[in-house]
């Protein structure tokens, strides 16, 4: 059964403002990219791009993104948000708190890799569920706009992952023993979404800062950043205001930190 048919996606979208524009593709590079010549070509604030077949994806600083087309989610969400160039890096922080609560919604226990993993905790081991791209353009000192792509695992079972998908991907269905319907759980995923940017709109990032902590996988975990030239490894401590990683390292020194080394 294609539980992506555009009507299916279009019903659990319902009114929900990210999701109003909807493109279903059968087949695409990038779900990015899409989004990309949507906007150029003047597509409205949440537009949304669903692909049953994503051949290029892409994480971040080249890395890839594998997609299994029958059983994952590719998306991506276009947003013409109209705030100043610098609250872009929160965007991520905005996209994971939407994916981790749609992946709770399916009775999924979830935290966050900051700052943009959704990871699930298998015997000690954190896995990973599903990951997000943001990738913005700016004019001037305000955010022109802002592709938010999402990766999700939903049906995949744990023995079918490609090798492309690194060494430690799970899904939904892995978890749960359940499978999960797509097109419902992209609905939650819009709705969740325009939840959280209503709260970062109104109150900023200090509005989600406190359940970043809380949903957090890496605080309390150690961490190799960049420090100069030297690579260090340390302990994640905090989330700044701002939104960076605040790692202590093994003399006790606190750097803030925007881009982990590792994946
Ligand atoms: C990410 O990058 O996790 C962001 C992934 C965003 C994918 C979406 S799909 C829709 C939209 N269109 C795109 O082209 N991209 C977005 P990063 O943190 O750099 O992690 C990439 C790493 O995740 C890879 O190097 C692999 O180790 C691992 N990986 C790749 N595919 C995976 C999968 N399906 N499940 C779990 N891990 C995976």
């Amino acid at each position: 059964m294609n539980d992506l048919d555009r009507d299916q996606i279009a019903a659990a979208i319902g009114d929900c403002a990210i999701g109003c524009n909807l493109a279903v593709v059968d087949a695409t590079t990038s779900t990015n990219d899409l989004a990309v010549q949507l906007a150029a070509s003047g597509a409205p604030h949440g537009t949304l791009v669903v692909a049953r077949r994503q051949t290029a994806g892409r994480g971040r600083r080249g890395r890839s993104w594998w997609h299994d087309p029958d059983r994952g989610i590719a998306l991506s969400v276009l947003l013409r948000p109209t705030l100043p160039a610098h609250c872009a890096p929160e965007l991520v922080h905005v996209a994971a708190l939407a994916v981790d609560d749609a992946v709770h919604g399916c009775r999924v226990d979830s935290r966050i890799k900051w700052p943009n993993d959704i990871v699930i905790e298998i015997e000690g081991t954190w896995r990973k569920l599903a990951g997000m791209l943001v990738e913005s353009s700016l004019r001037g000192s305000a955010i022109e706009r802002a592709i938010i792509g999402i990766g999700c695992n939903v049906n995949t079972p744990a023995n079918a992952f490609a090798s492309a998908a690194g060494i430690r991907p799970t899904s939904l269905a892995a978890v749960s023993g359940a499978r999960h319907d797509r097109a419902a759980l992209i609905g939650a995923i819009c709705h969740r979404l325009e939840h959280w940017l209503v709260r970062w709109r109104d109150d900023g990032f200090a509005a989600l800062r406190p359940e970043l902590v809380r949903r957090s996988a890496t605080l309390g975990q150690p961490v190799r950043i960049a420090v100069g030239d030297r690579v260090v490894d340390g302990t994640a401590i905090d989330i700044a205001a701002d939104g960076t990683l605040v790692v202590e390292d093994a003399a006790g020194q606190r750097v803030g930190m925007s881009q982990p080394l590792d994946t």
